[in-house]
């Protein structure tokens, strides 16, 4: 007869492994020391079965790229060098023209706006502008379906100008939404109220929204989150001060002087262009 036994045949009473077993607060100095002499003598025995191929692969692929005829022997230089650019950018865009295809035949009334965003919440800017956000919907399966949403800190973060953003998805009937806000400089996506940075910056993009009717086609949002550091109370501020600005930003463009503008755009004078512009913002 076999020594094994089946589980249900074991008998009840033997004593489960340590891992079953509740806590033992009694250890003693000679406990440990026993322990990790057991610990040392199974890993002495399966060690073999934990080392990694990739150390394997990896340390080779350095000394190629040691050996190799690159300028810099640093990591970046030769995985170019020895692996080309990151194959993964190529399949990324592939995956997210096989998310939207599968959503525009998921529902046939569904319309997609693809905003764009080149940092968060990864460092690998995959579709970080109109441009990108507008390729990708022409490759789709319904074109048709398929728009953009600017947003200012996001532009702004991709180091361009959100109201060319604007200009250039407008000008392929593609812009269907926007998220006003704004940003200081390149760091985190900030989503401060609109304007607050940059009012010259804020202007223009009403402007170009206002000049191009984007109310018949599209929606405005105000993507902007609170201070870090307001009290609860006061951390809705930043959603008036957003709307106001959109508002009188709005007046303000309907009441610049047409005319005015023209004159100078003919005549080159860009100077006073922008004086014009800035005193008008100022009021008087
Ligand atoms: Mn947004």
């Amino acid at each position: 007869m076999s020594a094994k036994t089946s589980r249900a045949d074991r008998p009840s009473s033997v004593c489960p492994p340590a891992s079953g077993q509740p806590p033992w607060s009694q250890l003693k100095p000679e406990d440990l020391a026993a322990s990790a002499e057991e610990l040392l003598s199974f890993h002495d025995v399966f060690h073999d079965c934990f080392s990694r191929r990739e150390q394997r692969r990896w340390s080779l692929f350095y000394l190629c790229g040691q050996l190799s005829n690159t300028e810099r022997k640093t990591i970046e230089p030769m995985v170019l060098t020895l692996q080309g650019a990151d194959p993964n950018a190529g399949r990324a865009a592939h995956q997210l023209l096989e998310a939207i295809n599968t959503l525009l035949a998921y529902d046939a009334q569904l319309r997609i706006a693809v905003e764009p965003k080149p940092n968060e919440p990864m460092d690998l800017a995959y579709i970080p502008t109109m441009g990108h956000a507008l390729a990708l919907g022409f490759q789709s399966s319904d074109p048709k379906r398929v728009g953009v949403l600017m947003e200012t800190a996001h532009s702004l973060l991709a180091g361009l100008d959100p109201a060319d953003e604007i200009d250039f998805a407008m000008a392929f009937g593609k812009l269907w939404s926007v998220h006003l806000n704004d940003q200081n400089g390149l760091k985190f996506d900030q989503d401060r109220s609109f304007g607050a940075v940059n009012l010259r910056g804020a202007f223009n993009q009403v402007r170009v929204l206002d000049e191009n009717r984007f109310w018949e086609v599209g929606v405005v949002g105000l993507d902007v989150k609170a201070l870090r550091t307001q009290p609860a109370e006061l951390a809705t501020k930043h959603l008036r001060n957003s709307l106001h600005m959109f508002l009188r930003l709005v007046e303000l463009s309907r009441s610049l002087d047409r005319r005015a503008v023209e004159q100078l755009i003919a005549n080159r004078d860009y100077e006073e262009l922008d004086w014009l512009i800035l005193d008008h913002l100022m009021g008087k």
